[in-house]
């Protein structure tokens, strides 16, 4: 096999065996988001398929997703950081009823390494819960990821709680169930505030770039 796919092969498998030496060998060639990017995600989705073809079972996504994280972890160390002044606070949070937390934890390290303070409440995070921390927190803008197709759903009652509370920060949102449409034309009507969709946690960088200038 060569070495992206036996990269991909630890995921799928959820087996750490050999992770870390592949994972320093592709750091020869590839930066830390190539690499996460590439095979790692390449074997996410190929997890993704398996469980909807009931070959696989929650209890086996889940190590595969702990591969995933440890390769996260390994990786973050070797990503650029910006030594920046701070550039604002972000909240970032999984919405309710969704525990999918992986891409929402890469865009925190992508987005801290890159001068922002971030603000990780987690995963099912409730509106009043949301609403209570930008109060406490004062954040610049909100991050909010789902990957179910109701936690989509889930993003536009978030939007309207936030309105009906008075809060209008950039909303940034993100996740696999989650299309530029469904942000622009389902979720936004239904704020006060600018609505920001991204399709991977590059994309929330440029757009926190954006807003901080
Ligand atoms: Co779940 N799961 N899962 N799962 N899981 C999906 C999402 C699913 C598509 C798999 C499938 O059926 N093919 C499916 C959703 C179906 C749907 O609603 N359409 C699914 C299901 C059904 C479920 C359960 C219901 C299964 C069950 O219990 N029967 C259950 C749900 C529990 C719940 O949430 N209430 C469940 C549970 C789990 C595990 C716990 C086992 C585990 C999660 C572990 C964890 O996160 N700690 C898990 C996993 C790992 C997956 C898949 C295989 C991989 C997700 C992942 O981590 N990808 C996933 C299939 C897939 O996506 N291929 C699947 C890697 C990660 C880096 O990508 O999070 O998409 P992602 O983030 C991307 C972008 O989306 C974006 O940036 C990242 C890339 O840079 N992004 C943002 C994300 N958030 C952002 C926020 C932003 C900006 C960008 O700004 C704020």
């Amino acid at each position: 096999l060569s070495l992206n796919e036996r990269l991909a092969r630890c995921v799928v498998e959820g087996s750490k065996e050999g992770l870390f030496d592949d994972l320093a060998e592709a750091l020869q060639s590839a930066s830390p988001i190539e690499i996460i990017n590439g095979p790692l995600m390449a074997g996410m989705d190929e997890v993704g398929r398996l469980f909807n073809d009931n070959q696989l079972i929650v209890a086996e996504v889940l190590q595969s997703a702990e591969v995933m994280k440890a390769a996260v972890a390994y990786l973050e160390p070797h990503m650029e950081k910006a030594e920046t002044a701070k550039k604002g606070k972000i909240l970032l949070a999984t919405v309710k009823g969704d525990v999918h937390d992986i891409g929402k934890n890469l865009v925190e390290i992508i987005l801290s390494n890159n001068g922002f303070e971030v603000v990780n409440l987690g995963i099912k995070v409730a509106p009043e819960v949301l609403i209570e921390a930008v109060r406490r927190e004062e954040p610049d803008a909100i991050g909010l990821s789902g990957l179910l197709v109701k936690s989509a759903q889930q993003m536009v009652v978030t939007a309207q709680d936030l309105r009906a509370a008075g809060v209008s920060l950039p909303l940034l949102v993100g996740g696999a169930a989650l299309t530029a449409k469904f942000a622009y034309t389902r979720i936004a009507p239904e704020y006060e505030g600018l609505v920001l969709y991204a399709k991977d946690a590059m994309e929330g960088l440029e757009i926190a770039n954006r807003l901080a200038d």
